[in-house]
């Protein structure tokens, strides 16, 4: 007999109400990261407000909403109501100077933490769970996302591999109209601004091919292009969060960008292919090359991640890939090489405590329960 699996950490008493503070930079990463969050604290009994200052997207991210949590505007003007007992600041945007300092005033302050970017450079190790003195006696504490056992781990629903696992995609892709015709493959396409996107159609339609493009940059650059044999598209509304997943899960292939994407592709375990939020100064670079060398990707399919990105392995490290030069040809995807780094590697990550498990823990620890 299976021995029942062990119940993943709940609240604490005294640790049950959470803040998450969400400034929308760009882009829908910052607040999807932070709604899934969010349900991920509820679903453990805590009671989470989140504060962002453009819940917009949640219309079609969450149009439902989520129970046990409150979704409230961060306007310039406040007031705030009393912060909770745990804080979480997400990507370093500041919460309001008046609520910090009605944090430092509290006997028992709350516990403060600041929720990093996710990257698999050496720094994450290194600063996960340092603290950082802040002014009024206050501390806040560093925690990192990761893919080791000494980072926060990653966002991971309770149950969520096992759905994973009894999940029919053709029958998901059938019900919405997106089935593929006989002999193709799908691939999903959810990229930023990509100079790179006619070669990788050409790629693409090396072989048969139904290309599935969320709203965005390559919805509104494939709508002017003329159609190409081999490749059928078909452009996507947005889709709630938990849909997001499952188009992920129903594709052969998927090209994935930014934070949260990327950690949905990895829990779908078919191979994908990551496009970096990009930098002027090419910091992407040093942090696309330490995923592909964590994650043990086949000499071919780090070769295509990099041109995707822009990039080239230069004699000094990468470097601007010269404008012009054809995209490597994609790899073989079932039963290949690239299949089984990815299974590989979700393995390992389904093997760390997942983040929101870790949060709850590093909290209790850090307010002495
Ligand atoms: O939108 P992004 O490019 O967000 C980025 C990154 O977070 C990046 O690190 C950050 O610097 C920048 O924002 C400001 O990609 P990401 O992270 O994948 O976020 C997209 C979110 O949108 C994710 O939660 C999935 C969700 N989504 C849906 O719910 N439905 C959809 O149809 C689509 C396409 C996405």
């Amino acid at each position: 007999m299976v021995p029942p699996a062990p119940l993943p950490p709940a609240c604490q008493p005294g640790l049950a109400r959470w803040d998450i503070w969400c400034r929308v930079i760009d882009n829908h990463g910052d607040l999807g990261v932070c709604w899934r969050l969010a349900r991920g604290l509820s679903a453990r009994g805590c009671a989470v407000r989140l504060f962002v200052d453009d819940p917009s997207a949640l219309a079609w991210m969450a149009p439902q909403g989520g129970a046990g949590v409150q979704v409230l505007p961060w306007t310039e003007a406040g007031p705030w109501p009393e912060a909770a007992e745990v804080v979480i600041e997400a990507f370093g945007c500041d919460p309001p100077a008046s609520v910090v300092a009605q944090m430092s005033q509290r006997p028992r302050p709350p516990v403060w933490l600041n929720l990093e970017y996710l990257s698999a450079e050496a720094y994450v190790e290194r600063s996960h769970g340092l603290p950082s003195p802040q002014q009024g006696g206050l501390t806040k504490w560093f925690f990192y996302p990761g893919f080791t056992a000494r980072t926060g781990g990653l966002l991971r629903e309770d149950g969520l591999l096992a759905a994973r696992q009894a999940f029919d995609g053709a029958a998901w892709l059938a019900q919405r109209g997106w089935a593929p015709r006989a002999g193709e493959r799908v691939v999903s396409l959810f990229c930023y601004a990509n100079p790179a996107l006619p070669a990788l159609l050409q790629r693409l339609a090396a072989q048969p091919t139904l290309l599935l493009v969320p709203p965005g940059p390559a919805q509104q650059a494939l709508a002017g292009l003329t159609p190409r044999a081999g490749l059928r598209v078909q452009a996507l509304p947005w889709l709630t969060q938990p849909d997001f997943d499952r188009l992920l899960w129903a594709c052969a292939l998927n090209f994935v960008r930014g934070e949260d994407s990327l950690v949905r592709a990895l829990w779908a375990g078919a191979p994908f292919v990551w496009q970096l939020y990009p930098q002027h100064d090419l910091a992407h670079a040093a942090k696309l090359q330490a995923f592909l060398q964590q994650m043990q990707a086949p000499a071919d399919v780090a070769e295509l991640a990099m041109a995707w990105n822009g990039l080239a392995a230069g004699a000094s490290g990468p470097a601007k890939r010269p404008p012009g030069q054809a995209l490597p040809p994609i790899p073989a995807l079932a039963a290949s090489p690239w299949q089984q780094a990815c299974l590989a590697w979700r393995a390992h990550c389904a093997a760390q405590h997942d983040l929101v498990t870790q949060l709850l823990l590093f909290a209790a620890s850090r307010a002495g329960c």
